[in-house]
């Protein structure tokens, strides 16, 4: 028998609980030094000690609050919660919800002590995202989303960059960590950098997509994120009135992510299929 239906704010409320406690874990031990380093995909994917504790933490706090939800990280996949059900997904609750989890986004940051890594985690109700919170570990700036009901940074209201015109805007990216990939998506910046007024690359998809929200950068696109990178960070997006999507229709994925205002989605999103963006390794 599923709970009643979960609600978006009491979800959020719990999030932002939730990784504030995670955001000091990861801070504190920052300052005691990086340890437990490795590397995943390739050798400029790398993994802590932190990015580890940090999901450790943040499953056990939300089984404790939630046991019957499910937590998708990117350190160690999901996690089944205890909802039993009915629906289409034999074993699920139509009704349950999966929170969706970065422990660190921007581990190279937070690796080289740059103060831009973030906490981000979501909550997923039968497959559509409805509450994300993006928290900067090192800085303790905050923004929140409900869907329908806005986006936030620290209680003030986002509305995204109000910039129309492309060749006058500040476009962030990001880059993979596999060599063939990086080739294609030199090629793709080079063939933009003649379109915008600049780039910037500042490596956490979730922080970036807040700043997008906030219009402290007109857009931003990226290949290649998982989807714990841009759950909350795209909500937020999308709360702040940014049209967050893939390339000719599809939904924001691996393939490509674009976030930006109505007034600019078009435009960057022809030069992106003109480059061939989301092709490439
Ligand atoms: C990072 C993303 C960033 C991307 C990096 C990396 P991580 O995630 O947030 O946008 O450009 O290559 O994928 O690995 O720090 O969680």
């Amino acid at each position: 028998m599923s709970e009643r239906k979960p609600v978006p704010s009491d979800l959020l409320t719990i999030a932002v609980e939730v990784a504030r406690q995670a955001a000091e874990t990861a801070r504190e031990m920052r300052r005691d030094g990086v340890s437990g380093l490795a590397t995943k995909s390739t050798a400029t994917d790398v993994v802590t000690a932190a990015d580890r504790a940090v999901e450790r933490q943040v499953v056990a706090a939300l089984r404790e609050l939630r046991p019957a939800d499910a937590v998708l990280g990117e350190e160690f996949g999901e996690e089944p919660g205890d909802a039993v059900g009915r629906g289409d997904r034999p074993g699920r609750d139509p009704d349950a919800v999966r929170w969706i989890l970065d422990p660190i986004d921007g581990t190279v940051n937070y690796l080289y002590g740059l103060p831009h890594y973030a906490i981000s985690l979501a909550a997923e109700v039968s497959g559509t995202v409805v509450a994300g919170v993006v928290r900067n570990a090192a800085t303790g700036a905050e923004w929140t989303a409900v869907r329908g009901g806005g986006a936030f940074r620290d209680g003030t209201a986002l509305a995204g960059s109000d910039q129309r015109t492309l060749a006058q805007s500040l476009v962030a990216t990001g880059f993979g960590y596999d060599a063939a990939r990086r080739v294609h998506q030199a090629r793709v910046l080079a063939g933009l950098m003649p379109h915008v007024r600049d780039i910037r690359r500042f490596g956490a998809a979730a922080l970036d997509l807040c700043l997008a929200a906030e219009g402290q950068v007109d857009a931003y696109y990226e290949k290649g994120l998982n989807v714990w990178d841009h759950a909350a960070g795209g909500l937020v997006a999308a709360e702040a009135g940014l049209v967050v999507a893939g390339l000719r229709g599809a939904e924001p994925g691996p393939r490509m992510l674009v976030a930006a205002p109505p007034a600019l989605f078009d435009d960057l999103h022809e030069h992106l299929v003109r480059l061939d963006a989301a092709g490439g390794p």
